[in-house]
């Protein structure tokens, strides 16, 4: 079996990671393969990417047993090589990435989560930052994620204690967007995913960048940024579209350009 599943259906991008038997943890084949395929969602008429895992976890993080191979890549290779890219890919598409989080999430698996845009969870879905427990720091972007979402002090109880924090609590203290009950996850995932296929995709791509810029700025950059990217989306034809729309009280009918 494929370490990662790669299907597009109506716009829609789905990255599924796919080792389950090893809840989803990564090696090194597993991460080039997510690199081909997020690089495989950068073509215009892919509008929504999502990233889930097959099985009962979303993923467990690095594979703990390629850490300690002789054969394996090295410790030295696996953040410029495996993690540092994923995370650049991501953060790079212009377009919204849902992370759809089935199960559990650890280490190196809950801080790709959280480098997405949405991020929702099934109710049996946990959140770990497990590197504490390993003697490790917490990478793939968590130290940059994290504190952004949930503030410093949070942010660092989390990754010092290695808490596993459950999907209820983590909507509560904002570290994602919404957990759903299982029963419902699969459906209410559907709706979103639909909804964001359908949205402006260029406008996303300008609002993605907006809030990538304001980690950095200062008010009035950010104020330029703003005035800046608002002509590009002035410019598209979805907002001449969605204007339109309005003024003809009708559904808008976006073509993500
Ligand atoms: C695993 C793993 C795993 C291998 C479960 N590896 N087999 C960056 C820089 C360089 C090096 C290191 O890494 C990083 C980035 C990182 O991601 S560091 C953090 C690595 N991840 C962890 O430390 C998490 C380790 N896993 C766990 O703590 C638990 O498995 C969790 C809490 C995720 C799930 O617990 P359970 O639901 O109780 O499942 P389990 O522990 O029974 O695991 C099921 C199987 O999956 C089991 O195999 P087995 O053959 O006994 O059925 C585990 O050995 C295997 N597995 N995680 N990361």
């Amino acid at each position: 079996m494929p370490s990662i599943l790669f299907e597009v259906t109506d716009q829609v991008a789905r990255i599924t990671l796919n080792r389950p038997e090893k809840l989803n943890a990564f090696n090194r084949e597993m991460a080039f393969a997510l690199q081909n395929a997020l690089r495989k969602c950068e073509p215009d008429d892919i509008r929504c990417v999502v990233i889930t895992g097959s099985g009962k976890a979303f993923s467990a993080g690095q594979d703990l047993a390629e850490v300690v191979d002789p054969a394996g890549p090295g410790m030295s290779k696996i953040l410029s090589e495996h993690y540092n890219p994923v995370i650049q890919l991501i953060s790079d598409l212009k377009k919204p990435v849902l992370a759809v989080v089935n199960g559990v999430a650890a280490g190196a698996g809950a801080n790709i989560a959280l480098c997405c845009d949405i991020v929702v969870a099934s109710e049996s879905a946990v959140f770990i930052q497990a590197f504490s427990k390993i003697g490790l720091i917490p990478d793939s972007g968590g130290t940059f994620f994290l504190p952004r979402l949930v503030g410093r002090q949070k942010a660092s109880a989390l990754m010092m204690l290695g808490d596993k924090v459950k999907a209820e609590e983590a909507e509560k203290i904002g570290m994602i967007y919404k957990y759903f009950e299982d029963a419902a996850f699969r459906d209410e995932v559907e709706k979103i995913t639909k909804t964001l296929a359908n949205m402006p995709t260029a406008g996303l791509a300008y609002t993605k960048m907006a809030i990538q810029l304001s980690a950095t700025n200062t008010l009035p950059e950010q104020l330029a940024n703003e005035d800046a990217l608002q002509q590009k989306a002035a410019a598209t034809a979805d907002f001449k579209e969605g204007v339109q729309a309005f003024l003809e009280k009708r559904a808008a009918n976006f073509k993500g350009k």
